[in-house]
């Protein structure tokens, strides 16, 4: 065996004995590195005759590629056993439950919102909104509160400071009824809606925020009376409360946009600290609780959105939303419904999915 190919099986041997990426290297260096034994080989080639030259060149050519497949076919197996090996070490078990990321959840007050519209859209009832920023006409003229009414002064109302275009005050209106008004104008009688929806009064304690939220309800038609305005809430009361056994009162009062005007008072029996509706006031045990305000649409009213009094009547309730999301489901502080704290809302949220539904119970489960 001549001496090239000696050294050929040498390498060969030592280059498929390598155990790892750095032994490999460390004889590509060794042989085919610039101070290499083959790249030495290669340089001898200057030095000789043209017929030596032409004898030796071929050899020491096929050696160097002989000593590079080599190196090229170990890389290769190498390579293939540290995939091997990692595949084998990072095994992933698909039946593990997925790792606790942060969740997004369903405020109360926007599953109240949702369990209210889907109740009265049982009921016939469509939803309407409105501008917040109101004219000082719909929120406060046009239901029955000219300018120098004493209610006006009571809605502690916020102001912008520039008029609007026809002089009047704009504001943050101070109850969503301006909704009503614009409905009535816009479509005419007969009229069956809810009008949900923030509203704003410079209020601030431990039971009143500057903004909250209402829902306020109008139907209009020929011949409604009282007794519709009665079963109306007693449907509402015990769809959203889950209860057959709510109970209502009329008490007598007054509001300047209806008349007469009837609060609405809901029984309830104290249980484990917490104020549980149901069952008649007066009974043992029991009181009476003010949740609505409601009545027969002031006959001005109906005349200022342009409807006849003589063929149209109609009833209007309101109520706020924050209280009912307290009472249904047991918050004691209205503050901490707008502080944004996550730590209130991992509690008192809801899941997304939570939709409420009248088959499956609007009542959420989260
Ligand atoms: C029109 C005509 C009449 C809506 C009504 C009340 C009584 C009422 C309060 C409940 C608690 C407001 O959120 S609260 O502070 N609301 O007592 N609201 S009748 O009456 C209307 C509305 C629109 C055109």
């Amino acid at each position: 065996m001549s001496e090239l190919e000696q050294l050929r099986d040498t390498a060969r041997a030592r280059i498929a004995a390598a155990e790892n990426a750095d032994a490999l290297e460390a004889l590509r260096v060794e042989y085919l590195g610039k101070q290499g034994s083959v790249s030495a080989l290669l340089k001898t080639l200057g030095k000789m005759t043209p017929e030596q030259r032409q004898e030796e060149g071929p050899k020491i050519q096929s050696l160097r590629a002989a000593v590079a497949d080599a190196i090229a076919e170990r890389k290769t197996a190498l390579d293939n056993a540290a995939l091997e090996q990692q595949l084998a070490s990072e095994t992933m078990d698909l039946s593990l439950p997925a790792p606790q990321s942060p969740r997004g959840s369903v405020h109360p007050v926007s599953q109240v919102m949702d369990e209210l519209a889907e109740i009265f859209a049982d009921m016939g009832f469509a939803v309407a909104t409105g501008p917040e920023i109101e004219d000082d006409w719909h929120n406060f003229t046009a239901l029955n509160m000219p300018e120098s009414h004493p209610a006006r002064a009571m809605h502690d109302t916020f102001y912008f400071p520039d008029e609007s275009a026809d002089g009047g005050k704009m504001l943050l209106r101070t109850h969503t009824s301006p909704v009503q008004v614009r409905t009535m104008k816009a479509q005419g009688a007969p009229v069956r809606i809810i009008a949900p929806g923030r509203v704003y009064r410079s209020d601030s304690d431990a039971t009143h925020t500057p903004m909250f939220h209402q829902i306020e309800g109008l139907v209009i038609d020929k011949n409604i009376h009282l007794g519709h305005l009665k079963w109306t809430l007693e449907t509402f009361l015990k769809a959203f409360f889950e209860r057959d056994d709510i109970v209502l009162r009329l008490r007598p009062s007054y509001f300047p946009f209806t008349e007469p005007s009837v609060e609405v008072d809901v029984g309830f029996a104290i249980e484990n600290g917490r104020r549980v509706l149901g069952g008649s006031g007066d009974a043992p045990g029991h009181a009476w609780m003010e949740l609505l305000g409601s009545g027969m649409v002031n006959a001005r009213v109906l005349e200022m959105s342009g409807l006849d009094p003589d063929e149209y009547q109609g009833f209007a309730f309101g109520v706020g939303v924050d209280r009912l999301a307290m009472l249904k489901y047991g918050m004691d502080d209205l503050r901490a419904f707008f502080d944004g704290d996550h730590r209130w809302l991992d509690h008192y949220g809801f899941a997304s999915f939570d939709q409420p539904t009248l088959s499956a119970g609007v009542g959420a489960t989260a």
